[in-house]
């Protein structure tokens, strides 16, 4: 069976996923692209052979061609094409974040749990990194003892000329909310953070400092520096009882040139995680046509907006502040 999948936003992001879903995933096609701007909506399309258009993503979510839809307008439409996917029984993947306010995701889980099966994805893609996943796989093996601290460093070259302090945590960092629970199979106890402006535009406070102590007593640093003007690059460092474990620089090749040994860097994350983009919508796929779910649910969703918030709340006060958030409902276990 090929399943027809409908993509929603022909924007940088969703050109590279109907990109990724036509060329490189077996067992789909791509069917419909939306978009408000029907230009950008037909470039892509033809970028990638696809015949339908639509300037409605909700008409995309209704057409019968389309058996799973891929989310990647901006933030704020997420909360209603999810759950207009949700009505329809048709899965869907969605950038991150999955809703700007945690009420909106608290919406999302309740109107996948009224529909009685796992619909919803979120495209925390860096769960499929294949560097992050080796890191976990040490973390669980256990040789090394058990956690201590993490750190983490997550640097664009320059951030777009829309971005906010405040997207430096809920755009950004996010990621990491998001991987390192999941890498540490921990939750977040409080954080402390530290928002430090550049001076420059586009993002006023483009360096920031974010301090987590999970419940199980890691503490974890994440460095985010959306002006470091050389290149993307995402690093981190997991310190356990007796030993480390780091993800590799990521780079197909490595240069020796009078006077230093290099590597090069990726202009930013679509190139640097493109395997993960890759494998994540390859295991999307895959998850529809076997019925188990993969990848961040509308929990893992809900979690990383809540935790974000909180984050800005504490770079408002500067003080350390404790995270809380609903505990897992077994719907999502
Ligand atoms: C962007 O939206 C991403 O998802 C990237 O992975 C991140 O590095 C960047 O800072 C975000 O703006």
């Amino acid at each position: 069976m090929v399943l027809g999948i409908g993509v929603i936003g022909a924007g940088v992001m969703g050109g590279d996923h109907a990109r990724v879903v036509a060329g490189s995933v077996r067992g789909a096609e791509v069917r419909a692209i939306a978009d408000a701007d029907p230009a950008r909506a037909a470039a892509v399309a033809q970028a990638n052979g696809v015949g339908t258009v639509h300037s409605d993503p909700l008409a995309l979510i209704a057409e019968p061609s389309v058996d799973a839809v891929l989310i990647a307008s901006p933030d704020d439409t997420h909360v209603p094409y999810t759950l207009a996917c949700i009505a329809a029984g048709k899965p869907v993947l969605c950038e991150k974040p999955l809703a700007p306010t945690a009420e909106g995701c608290i919406e999302v889980m309740a109107a996948e749990q009224k529909a009685g099966r796992r619909l919803v994805q979120v495209g925390f893609m860096r769960r499929f990194d294949p560097g992050y996943a080796a890191m976990r796989g040490e973390r669980a093996g256990g040789a090394m003892g058990s956690p201590v601290m993490l750190h983490c460093a997550h640097r664009n070259a320059v951030a777009p000329p829309w971005f906010t302090s405040e997207m430096v945590i809920t755009n950004s960092a996010v990621h990491e909310i998001d991987i390192v629970r999941w890498l540490l199979d921990d939750e977040y106890a409080a954080v402390t953070a530290f928002m430090r402006a550049g001076g420059g535009k586009p993002a006023p406070a483009d360096r920031q400092f974010l301090v987590f102590e999970t419940r199980r007593g890691t503490v974890v640093g994440v460095e985010l520096y959306l002006s470091a003007r050389y290149g993307y690059d995402v690093t981190a460092e997991l310190v356990c009882e007796s030993g480390t474990v780091s993800l590799a620089q990521h780079s197909a090749v490595e240069m020796r040139s009078f006077p230093a040994q290099s590597r090069a860097y990726a202009p930013d994350w679509r190139a640097h995680f493109a395997d993960a983009y890759r494998i994540q919508a390859q295991s999307w796929i895959d998850s529809i046509l076997s019925g188990v779910p993969t990848g961040a649910s509308a929990y893992d969703g809900y979690v990383a907006t809540a935790v974000a918030d909180t984050c800005l709340r504490a770079a408002e006060t500067g003080e350390r502040t404790p995270v809380e958030i609903l505990e897992r409902p077994a719907f999502y276990r």
